[in-house]
Parts: structure tokens; C-alpha cells; sequence
């Protein structure tokens, strides 16, 4: 997998040079190319900013510097070896305005063999730049959660990490892929290690007891608490693909601790709890 990078900040993306990341370039399954927009300025003070039309608070990002620098990270990825001259990159737009970012769109995204990404700083990049980009290549804005950062940069840090640990070969234990948080639907239990006992705190008796099938139902009602009492947005979602009758009984029961019972076939929260 290709990833092109622009942004006025080519330092904050150091990262992808490391650890994990450092791994999946050293195999080949990733090369990462950071592009300093500020390259495609033509006056003196590199501007890249300039006041909104219409008005209002901040500053945008001029549209002249962004249609060069993805005309060059274009014509910079059809060159690389191995690519016909017609590929085209996703392009992916951070922006608190995008599509939410989760681990189902990173599986997607994995799949793409070119991904590139613009950061923009400020209140954003001028629309012409996506309109004009989407011409030529498809074009995904995208949101890591209802909050704003200062720029692009942080998010695409943490949508590469999440790709790239997906790549075949990145991560050493395919089963630590399957089993994690939100390939399930619901959060993951807790987990424990060495020593049995540690400031006065015991692993709980059932992980240290071998009784695998007790341990994977202990496991399952962990998740299910936690789900409820962090995340309960998820759980609704995963209760209603479920028909009540198909678990079991213990799960069922805390569930009914959290106010949701069976009733006709499916699950309804009749007492929502107030705090814990
Ligand atoms: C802020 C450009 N949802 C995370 C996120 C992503 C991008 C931005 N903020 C938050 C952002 C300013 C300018 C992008």
C-alpha cells in the first residue's frame, strides 16, 4: 500500500516512521510519502491562508497550493514502480465534517492498494480543492469524532496506524485481529497478567482455573457489562441484531440488570439505569 501525506506540518507525521509502522515499510507492505504543501507556494512568505469569502472568524486554505500539491502526488504515485499511468488514490479529508472513521472503514480502506491524505489547518481547505480533486479521483472526507483538532495531521496518524496494522503480515498473531474490541460489536473484557496477586488484588479465580469454557463465559458477561455501562449506543445496535432466545440464560440476566428485557422476541430497556 501507497500513502501519500500533504500538509504544512511534514515534522508532525514522524511517527509513521516508527514501531509498527517502521515494520510494515521495512517488509515492503508500506511506503509512506509526506509532501510539504508549502512547497507549492510561488510568493515570497509561503502563503497558504487567506480570509474567508463572505466573512467570518479564521482563515482558509488557498485552493492554488492544494491543486498542485495533489497534481504532484499524482503524478508522483503513477511513477512509482509496479503502477499504470491511470491509478488514482482515495483521497481521504480529515475534517470534524467528514464520514465517522471506525474499524469497519479501516478493513475497507485496507483493501486500496493507494491512499492519500490531505490535512488541512485553519477552518479548512477551500471546497473548489475537493471539487476539482473529485474529478479526478474519488474523494472521502472523514472524522475521527465529534471534536476539533487543529488540523488533519492527528487523524491521519491514527487512521494509518489502524490501516496499516490490518496489512497481512504487520501484525505477527492473526487471532489478536480477530478478537479485539469492535470486530465483535461489543467492548472487550478486561484483561490480566502476572503476578496472581498484586497490591493486595487478585486475577479473578476463574481466569487462573484452566476451565476454558468457564473463562469464555466469564469473558463474554465482562463484555457485556462493559458495553453497557460505557457504550451503551453499541450495545443497543448489537441487541438488536440478536433474538433474545438465542443467549443464554446468565447473559440474559445481566442484561435485565441493565434494563433490558425480552419482550415478544426481541430485546426492549425498559429501567435504563441512572448512575453506577
Ligand atoms: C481541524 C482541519 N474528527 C477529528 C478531526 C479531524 C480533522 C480536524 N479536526 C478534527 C481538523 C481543523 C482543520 C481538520
Amino acid at each position: 500500500m501507497r500513502v501519500d501525506v500533504v500538509t504544512i506540518f511534514p515534522e508532525y507525521l514522524a511517527p509513521l516512521e516508527l514501531s509498527l509502522l517502521g515494520k510494515a515499510r521495512e517488509a515492503g507492505l508500506l511506503e509512506v510519502v509526506v509532501h510539504d504543501l508549502r512547497e507549492h507556494t510561488h510568493d515570497r512568505h509561503r502563503t497558504v491562508d487567506d480570509s474567508p469569502a463572505g466573512g467570518g472568524a479564521g482563515m482558509v486554505m488557498r485552493p492554488e497550493p492544494w491543486g498542485e500539491a495533489l497534481d504532484a502526488v499524482l503524478a508522483a504515485g503513477r511513477s512509482t514502480p509496479g503502477r499504470d499511468d491511470g491509478a488514482v488514490p482515495l483521497l481521504l479529508v480529515p475534517s470534524p465534517s467528514g464520514q465517522v472513521f471506525d474499524q469497519a472503514m479501516a478493513h475497507r480502506l485496507v483493501g486500496q492498494p493507494w491512499l492519500a491524505f490531505a490535512c488541512g489547518r485553519y477552518e479548512g481547505i477551500d471546497e473548489r480543492v475537493l471539487e476539482d480533486a473529485a474529478e479526478r479521483m474519488p474523494v472521502l472526507p472523514v472524522s475521527l469524532g465529534d471534536y476539533v483538532l487543529g488540523g488533519g495531521e492527528v487523524a491521519v496518524l491514527a487512521i494509518v496506524e489502524a490501516v496499516a496494522r490490518l496489512l497481512p503480515g504487520v501484525v505477527g498473531n492473526a487471532d489478536s485481529l480477530v478478537e479485539e474490541s469492535h470486530e465483535g460489536g461489543l467492548l472487550e473484557y478486561p484483561v490480566y497478567t502476572r503476578p496472581a496477586t498484586w497490591r493486595g488484588r487478585e486475577v479473578p479465580e476463574v481466569l487462573q482455573s484452566g476451565h476454558h469454557a468457564n473463562i469464555e463465559r466469564w469473558r463474554q458477561v465482562e463484555r457485556l457489562r462493559r458495553t453497557a455501562r460505557r457504550r451503551p449506543d453499541l450495545l443497543a445496535i448489537w441487541l438488536a441484531a440478536r433474538d433474545p432466545g438465542e443467549l443464554p440464560e446468565e447473559d440474559r440476566g445481566v442484561l435485565a440488570e441493565f434494563g433490558w428485557r425480552a419482550e415478544d422476541g426481541r430485546f426492549r430497556q425498559v429501567n435504563p439505569p441512572v448512575a453506577d
